[in-house]
C-alpha cells in the first residue's frame, strides 16, 4: 500500500542521459568494476529527516572509487530511464564494507518524499548484473529500505530489508539483485 501523503513529480528528463543500465544484457559501464576514475571530493552526512537528493551524493567520500547510477520506479524490475538529479536516493550499494570501492547509487526519478513507511510494497530493484557477487555494505535514503538477494530478478536467498549495514556479513559478495521498499 502506498502512503497517501506520498507526493509524485512528472520525471522529466532533460539534459544527458546517464543512468547506466545495470542489466546483465548490458554492461554497464566502459572500463573495469573497479573503476580508477574517482571524483575526488568530499563527503558530508546527509540527514535522513530531510530528502536526499542525488545531487546531494555526488560528492563522494575518497574510499568511494567510481559512482554508478541506477534509477527505479514503483511497481518495476530492472533499472529505469531516469536522470540523475531528478527525484531522490534510495539506496547506495558499495563494493566493499565500510562504504568503500565502487557505489551503485540508486535513486527513484519520480519521488518527492521518498518511500512508503512499511515494506510490504514493491518500490523498485534490479538485477545487479556486472556489480553481482560483489556488494559489501548499504546505506539507504529517504524511509527505503534495501534487500538483497543472492540470485538475480529477486530469487534465491534473501536478507531482510536492511536500512544501514556496513558490512554484509554472511551476504557479502552475494547480492545478484535487490528490491526496494
Ligand atoms: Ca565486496
Ligand atoms: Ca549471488
Amino acid at each position: 500500500m502506498k502512503r497517501s501523503s506520498r507526493t509524485r513529480l512528472t520525471a522529466v528528463v532533460s539534459g544527458a542521459l546517464m543512468v547506466v543500465a545495470l542489466g546483465a544484457a548490458t554492461p554497464a559501464v566502459a572500463g573495469t568494476a573497479d573503476g580508477a576514475g574517482a571524483a575526488g571530493v568530499q563527503v558530508q552526512e546527509v540527514g535522513s529527516a530531510a530528502p536526499v537528493l542525488v545531487e546531494d551524493l555526488a560528492a563522494a567520500p575518497a574510499s568511494v572509487t567510481a559512482t554508478y547510477y541506477c534509477a527505479v520506479r514503483d511497481g518495476t524490475f530492472g533499472c529505469q530511464s531516469g536522470a540523475p538529479g531528478d527525484g531522490l536516493v534510495v539506496a547506495e550499494l558499495f563494493q566493499h564494507a565500510e562504504f568503500g570501492g565502487w557505489r551503485v547509487v540508486v535513486f527513484n526519478p519520480a519521488y518527492s518524499y521518498g518511500c512508503s513507511s512499511g515494506t510490504g510494497d514493491n518500490e523498485g530493484g534490479a538485477n545487479l548484473g556486472t556489480y553481482q557477487n560483489a556488494v559489501s555494505a548499504v546505506k539507504t535514503y529517504n524511509h527505503c529500505d534495501v534487500r538483497l538477494f543472492d540470485g538475480n530478478a529477486k530469487s534465491g536467498a534473501a536478507t531482510g530489508f536492511i536500512d544501514r549495514d556496513n558490512n554484509l556479513g554472511s551476504f557479502n559478495d552475494r547480492a545478484n539483485s535487490f528490491a526496494i521498499s
